[in-house]
């Protein structure tokens, strides 16, 4: 048959973190390599659990409320859950913070490790039981020489980070991962269970068409917000106006953001004072992997990842993607104050 023969070489995520370390030489120890092989394996077991959701009676309310008081799916605390273990027997963490968890949890000496992990475990949730795509964010730091690992090891800003990532489950799981080299982007092959890598070095478009917000809330924006949305929306000089698309699942909407350009922005605005994204588990890892693919992430004044956070569930005001379109958006707020 004219038929392509098969690959015998795939690139599986772990050979090509490995190959990373490989470059580093001495300096790695293969500690974040299994890091990495726990966090492939909670977003291999929470992709199987969303698809088997609708079928398992997964979908719904836990009856319990989380930190931010808003109710918890079951899928949302199972994947919760997953990741604790996970990460915990992994033997390479010290401080976890989840957003389901009010607390950091400081691993115990038996287990502990030199990272820190910050996560969302199943951003999105409000999409859940209408099927929409939804994800995992995480961001990773190295506890600070000498520490045994305390909450002061994540409250740093989000260019300290080592790592940062997200996995998207849609119609495929898509693991999208820096290791502060560029971003790659691999798809859980459900046969071999292994994230093959299929989006090598991602850069964002310099510039895209569209812009991803909820523009429901307009009323409450402020002015350099809207006057931005207006030059996109009625553009003068013959240029055509961007198209909108919001899913409402940062996961997903940044994904898209990487891919096709453009910008996406969730405001802080005269209801939600700071916005409604968490700094250390949305807006760092996201604006981590902006800025390595080129793209540039702001709150409208600053740039993300220089902020010091000072406590670990709190929100910032988040503009991420396309370098001359986020730019565009920032002369705005240079403008209007
Ligand atoms: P969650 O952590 O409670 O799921 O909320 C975060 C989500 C993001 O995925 C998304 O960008 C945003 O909330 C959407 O908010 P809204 O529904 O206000 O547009
Ligand atoms: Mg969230």
């Amino acid at each position: 048959s004219n038929e392509e023969p098969p690959s015998t070489d795939i690139i599986t995520l772990t050979r090509h973190v490995l190959a990373d370390q490989f470059r580093m030489g001495a300096a790695a120890t293969g500690d974040l390599t299994l890091l990495l092989t726990a966090i492939q394996t909670t977003s291999k077991f929470i992709a199987t659990n969303v698809r088997k959701a609708r079928l398992i009676n997964l979908v719904g309310l836990a009856g319990e409320t989380n930190v931010q008081g808003e109710e918890q799916k079951k899928l949302d605390v199972l994947s919760n859950d997953i990741m604790v273990n996970s990460l915990r027997a992994s033997g390479k963490t010290a401080v976890l913070v989840s957003e389901e968890l009010e607390e950091a949890i400081i691993i115990e000496d038996r287990y502990k490790g030199k990272y820190c992990v910050v996560f969302d475990p199943l951003d999105g949730s409000s999409n859940i039981d209408a099927g929409v795509n939804i994800g995992t964010i995480f961001g990773i730091y190295q506890i600070k020489p000498e520490s045994k690992g305390t909450i002061s090891d994540v409250l740093r800003p989000g260019s300290e980070m080592v790592a940062a990532g997200y996995t998207m489950y849609g119609s495929s799981a898509n693991l999208v991962l820096s290791t502060g080299n560029g971003v790659n982007g691999y798809t859980l092959d459900a046969a071999l269970g292994e994230f093959i890598l299929t989006h090598p070095d991602i850069k964002i478009p310099p510039r895209g068409k569209i812009y991803s917000f909820n523009e429901g809330n307009s009323m409450y924006f402020h002015q350099p917000v809207v006057n931005y949305l207006n030059s996109i929306k009625y553009p003068t000089n013959g240029k055509s106006p961007y198209s909108a698309r919001y899913i409402g699942s940062m996961v997903a909407d940044v994904h898209r953001t990487f891919l096709y350009g453009g910008i996406f922005g969730y405001p802080d605005d005269k209801k939600s004072k700071s916005g409604k994204l968490r700094l250390l588990y949305e807006a760092f890892p996201m604006a981590f992997l902006t800025e390595q693919a080129g793209g540039i992430a702001t709150t409208g004044t600053k740039r993300i990842l220089d902020i010091v956070p000072t406590s670990i569930h709190e929100r910032c005001s988040v503009f991420l993607g396309s370098k001359d379109d986020v730019l565009d958006l920032a002369k705005f707020y240079e403008t209007v104050k």
